[in-house]
């Protein structure tokens, strides 16, 4: 490739690091290019998008970031490359590029005046300088004929500015390339740590009202057990979203609709007022495998969902309950589930701190018994109330059932993987869930021996999981260990395996383990 076309790829790529580094200044607003795209959806987002989730299914916005990304970068690569036409174009190319920016960042609901200026012409000033440098002659071959002997013509070399030899360009494009990356990366990282501190000095979380207390778990020290509940900084994280929706608490609404004898806004402050209650309960995704790590349990804090929906009062015939997010995400689940005595929250806590954003800022749903991808909706923005036909969740149309009751389940999480063994006595460890239900026993099997009995942890409520452990006089050789759990009702977790899909896996979780 000529060395034009990649000086103009390199420049296009420092300039778009540096907007975001400094557009990452404000976590709410959007970055350059984010802005650009933006503005691309709302001008032909509808076909596009649908275009795009019907080939790249769950992974379309990051089809159409990478695809953003390459149509910027291979603009930078042709104007560099148009260079060898005339050496301004790339320069005016990239100019009106920048300017383009601007438009998009000004009139982004989110972008401001004063950053969306500094940005492009961080941008825009970068851009050139990077083009500038890396098409600078190396050298210049100045011709110096001794006076005296017109004959003798002799060449010296004047140093430049530039950068000499093929490859030498190229490692210093490389290096650049590399450096853009990790300015890029850099700026979505303060963005995401920028937004939560933020948010956290703005919004007090207010005491709960009523709290179900957290019991210490397990009764004695098991080394490596999953703890009961599970850090934030662990919890899995599961959604269709790219870049992260960041909502602005000082301006967002929750809207109760639908079915319901009042409608009703309510914004985050209101919401905090209301009657809080704090509780653990355990999430897990539908397309957690069989001993899966996509499940964890928090402590969330919240509003109860009942008492949103008393206020605005449901009319009979309203049997679908459906969560919708600022990303147009939804999930719905019957409205009868709420009189069961199931715990279902509209959360804006969750381990004691506000939500962070991958986990739904500034409030979710969060419903016990259900998968997360018919309950949990994250960045909540509307509980619309309507009947079982007449709209189905994000998810359906897409391969997976309509209902989505989380199914008994047991890990194996100790030993581990892998782990070398001594004979003598081991822990055997893990984790089992019935949500909602609650678990009576979980017992572990050693090849085809009899089903032990394992010790339980304790439990807040049968709206998370236990821990359980069983010690175990390990004889050296090759062993499997088997976990089932049974649950109040005294039915024992299935054997039959399933996939994930449409409804959730299930089995007995196995594992070998090697002992010497
Ligand atoms: N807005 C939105 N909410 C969402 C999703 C999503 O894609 N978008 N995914 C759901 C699914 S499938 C799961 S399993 C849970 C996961 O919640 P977590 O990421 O906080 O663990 O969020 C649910 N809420
Ligand atoms: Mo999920």
């Amino acid at each position: 490739m000529r060395r034009e076309a990649i000086s103009g790829l390199v420049a296009a790529a420092v300039a778009l690091s540096l907007g975001e580094l400094v557009t990452a200044a404000s976590a709410s607003g959007p970055s350059l290019i984010g802005a650009v795209g933006d503005a691309f959806i709302d001008q032909w987002g509808a076909q596009l998008k649908d275009l795009a989730v019907a080939i790249f299914g769950t992974n379309h916005k990051l089809a159409l970031t990478i695809g953003m990304l390459t149509i910027a970068l291979s603009l930078g690569l042709l104007l560099g490359h148009l260079r060898r036409r005339n050496r301004w174009i790339p320069p005016i190319g990239f100019l009106v590029a920048a300017a383009i920016g601007l438009w998009a960042y000004l009139t982004h609901p989110m972008g401001s005046w004063g950053l969306g200026l500094l940005a492009t012409a961080v941008a825009a000033g970068s851009g050139l300088i990077t083009l500038r440098w890396l098409n600078a002659p190396a050298a210049t071959a100045a011709t110096v004929v001794n006076d005296h002997n017109p004959a003798e013509v002799m060449t010296s070399q004047i140093p430049g500015a530039g950068v000499a030899d093929r490859r030498r360009f190229l490692q210093v494009s490389g290096g650049a390339l590399g450096g853009a990356a990790a300015v890029a990366l850099l700026g979505l990282q303060i963005r995401g740590r920028e937004f939560a501190s933020e948010a956290s000095r703005i919004w007090q979380i207010p005491r709960a009202g009523r709290r179900v207390n957290v019991p210490p778990g397990v009764s004695v020290p098991v080394d490596g057990i999953t703890p009961y509940i599970t850090p934030t900084e662990d919890f899995f994280r599961i959604d269709t979203a790219l870049r992260i929706p960041r909502v602005n608490a000082d301006t967002w609404k929750l809207r109760i609709t639908g079915m319901v004898d009042q409608p009703f806004e309510i914004n985050f402050e209101d919401l905090l007022s209301m009657e809080a209650i704090e509780e653990p309960i355990t999430l897990q995704c539908v397309s957690n495998e069989v001993g899966g790590d996509l499940v964890g349990t928090a402590v969330w804090q919240g509003v109860r969902l009942t008492d949103l929906l008393e206020r605005a009062g449901i009319q009979p015939g309203a049997t679908q309950i459906i969560g919708e997010s600022v990303d147009d995400f939804t999930a719905g689940f019957p409205t009868e589930l709420l009189s069961d005595g199931r715990s279902a929250l509209v959360a804006y806590a969750m381990n004691g701190e506000l939500l962070p954003i991958q986990h739904g800022f500034p409030a979710r749903l969060v419903v016990s018994g259900l998968y997360g991808y018919v309950s949990a909706t994250k960045w909540l923005r509307e509980i619309r109330l309507t009947t079982w036909e007449a709209e189905d969740g994000y998810w359906m149309p897409r391969g997976w059932s309509k209902e989505g009751p989380v199914k008994m389940a047991s890990r194996i999480d100790l030993p581990r993987r892998g782990e070398r063994l001594q004979a003598g006595t081991t822990v055997v460890a893990g984790i089992a869930l019935a949500p909602s239900i609650g678990i009576s026993a979980v017992e572990v099997q050693v090849d085809d021996g009899p089903w032990e009995t394992a010790n339980l942890g304790e439990v807040a409520s049968e709206h998370t999981w236990v821990q359980w452990w069983w010690p175990w006089e390990a004889a050296s050789g090759e062993h499997s260990l088997r976990v089932r759990a049974i649950d109040t009702n005294g039915l024992v977790q299935t054997s039959e395996s399933a996939r994930p899909a449409p409804d959730g896996a299930s089995g007995w979780h196995q594992r070998r383990v090697s002992v010497s």
